[in-house]
């Protein structure tokens, strides 16, 4: 049987509720600043997750809720100022603390490090949002915890795109059969598993009730010893946390 070798996490969505409580006020902050009348609800914002991505995001937004907008000549420049701005915002907002990490999330991240099962990050969003994240909620070192940040456009195809999870199995050395990965979106899913990367899925409420069939286990959270997970599909034996022990058994059968 092939050992498990390495813990592969998303990170919005997945690390922290960063999507709600994240992205979405960051790039409210920043449509208000360019003097748009761009509000994105919490009930529209999670329509909006239908697309990855924040400038590609945006993009669709234009199409399908503001056909009305009159596109300056350089719509470009304008999405590319808007996402730079919106990023600023975004770890303003992650530096006061407005963005905690879920339960196990920490847990689950030590336990890995002190067994020396390696780590990396597979993600849609930019790089200092990732980094800016990692040092507020866990420690100003612990980007380095992670072998390989793989994030935003460093690949050419977004989730659900296999490509970033493409990427960090190729920097890491590793096959897929020698991961597993954490995820709470259907978009997420389909990206590890089009590679037969195992995965776990913790929903949110942005998620809870989109299709899951083919992850491992699906669960409310990774829980903690005082705060016990739902098991929403899958089998977790007699645990009520996810450590590393369950995900061994979960990677090996
Ligand atoms: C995350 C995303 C990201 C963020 C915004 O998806 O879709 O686009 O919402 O990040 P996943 P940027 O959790 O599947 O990686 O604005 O930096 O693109
Ligand atoms: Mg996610």
């Amino acid at each position: 049987m092939t050992k498990l070798r390495a813990l592969i996490f998303d990170v919005d969505g997945t690390l922290a509720d960063t999507e709600r409580d994240g992205h979405r006020p960051a790039f409210n902050r920043a449509f208000a600043e360019a003097g748009l009348d761009w509000d994105w609800s919490v009930s529209l914002y999670g329509e909006l997750l239908a697309i990855t991505g924040g400038k590609e995001r945006m993009r669709f937004y234009l199409k399908q809720y503001r056909p009305d907008f009159e596109p300056p000549t350089d719509l470009d420049k304008l999405i590319a100022n808007l996402h730079a701005a919106k990023t600023e915002h975004y770890k303003q907002l992650v530096a006061s603390g407005a963005v905690p990490l879920r339960p196990g999330v920490k847990r689950l991240l030590e336990e890995a490090r002190t067994q020396g099962v390696r780590l990396a990050i597979a993600t849609t969003t930019s790089f200092p949002n990732v980094t800016a994240l990692l040092q507020h909620t866990l420690s100003p070192d612990a980007p380095e915890w992670f072998e390989v940040i793989g994030a935003g456009d460093i690949v050419p195809a977004k989730k659900p795109a296999p490509d970033i999870y493409q990427y960090v199995l190729r920097e890491m050395g590793l096959s897929a059969q020698e991961g597993l990965a954490f995820e709470d979106s259907h978009h997420g899913l389909t990206s590890a598993a089009q590679l037969g990367l195992k995965t776990v899925i913790t929903v949110n409420d942005y998620t809870h009730s989109q299709d899951f069939s083919g992850a491992r286990l699906v669960l409310n959270h990774l829980g903690e010893p005082e705060q016990p997970f739902t098991v929403l599909a899958g089998d977790a034996g007699d645990a009520s946390y996810l450590n590393l022990a369950l995900a061994n058994h979960l990677h090996g059968n």
